[in-house]
């Protein structure tokens, strides 16, 4: 299996987003400062450490592999383990304010501008969320994001908008806050349905055909299409803290709704504290947010099992 991704350093915008077209993931090296990313870390340890405790409500459980992750009423939420930590912004969160700068920032936000082929008028405020060491080994089966595995052919190939031009819907990242290996593609699959050889996979085989462990040092994003085949595997004496996030554009079709809002963020996303923002950032901020409230209330669907 190869380790590599495209990597792009002082890479020309069109280039970013000509990257993703093709391979469905890209590999910004570096993009926090020493002092960000040390923020970061005493940030992200200090909520691990919260919600590995039971006391904070809204994580990813294990074995579960991908959402509603729901706890029953006064269980502790944390008691089979957790390999993620949801809604960084949430008003409740300590250091949410932290979060909420790296999420509305500038190289952040001018990446997703440029993939998005949009300005800040257009965009919409969507999911931050943290990835954390599992509490035992874990992985996830291959998987599309909001495509079924069961959907093969030429729905496949609608639903992933094969063929058809025009500009991406979102855009979504991984921001690695120390070294992590954890996520394997299949690159430029993002743009074609399934081979026979991937339908009939073991979900958790690897070596398929293509595939890749994405190589992240401490402080490097990588952005993929959440549709591109993929997987996690992830080993529980290893730190993790991955900052997960992902952005969009108005417009959207009831399919990205359904993506962003099965998440349950558009119960608090009224209440998110941007007044650590300031002038244009504050305004950008602000104006996404709206653009979310816009979409409406989640209709009870989930995009996968599991
Ligand atoms: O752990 C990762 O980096 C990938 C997570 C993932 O595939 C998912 O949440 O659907």
């Amino acid at each position: 299996m190869s380790t590599t991704t495209t990597t792009t350093t002082n890479t020309s915008k069109s280039d970013l987003l000509a990257s993703l077209n093709r391979d469905g993931c890209i590999l910004i090296p570096s993009l926090l400062t020493s002092e960000q990313l040390s923020t970061l870390r005493k940030a992200t340890k200090e909520i691990d450490t919260l919600a590995r405790a039971g006391k904070w409500p809204h994580v990813r459980t294990l074995p579960k592999q991908f959402p509603p992750w729901t706890t029953a009423p006064g269980a502790n939420p944390a008691e089979q383990g957790i390999w993620g930590v949801q809604f960084l912004m949430h008003p409740s969160l300590p250091h949410s304010q932290t979060f909420i700068q790296n999420y509305f920032s500038n190289p952040i936000v001018e990446v997703v501008k440029e993939l998005l082929e949009c300005e800040d008028e257009e965009l919409v405020l969507e999911l931050f969320n943290l990835l954390v060491r599992p509490d035992r080994d874990f992985e996830l089966v291959w998987h599309r994001d909001d495509v079924p595995w069961s959907i093969n052919g030429k729905e496949e190939e609608e639903r992933l908008g094969v063929g058809q031009e025009g500009r991406a819907w979102h855009a979504q990242w991984n921001l690695a806050l120390y070294d992590d290996d954890s996520l394997i593609v299949i690159p430029a699959s993002h743009k074609r349905s399934k081979t026979e050889r991937e339908q009939n996979a073991d979900p958790h085989e690897l070596g398929l055909p293509g595939e890749i462990r994405v190589q992240m040092k401490a402080g490097d994003v990588v952005f993929y299409d959440n549709n591109i085949l993929h997987r996690g595997k992830y080993d529980s004496g290893k730190e993790r803290a991955t900052l997960h996030g992902s952005m969009g554009r108005t417009g959207g079709n009831k399919d990205r709704a359904r993506n962003v809002l099965q998440h349950g963020i558009g119960e608090w996303v009224g209440d998110i504290d941007l007044s650590g923002l300031k002038g244009a950032e504050k305004e950008r901020a602000e104006g996404m947010r709206e653009r979310l409230k816009a979409m409406g209330g989640h209709s009870g669907e989930y995009s996968l099992e599991g």
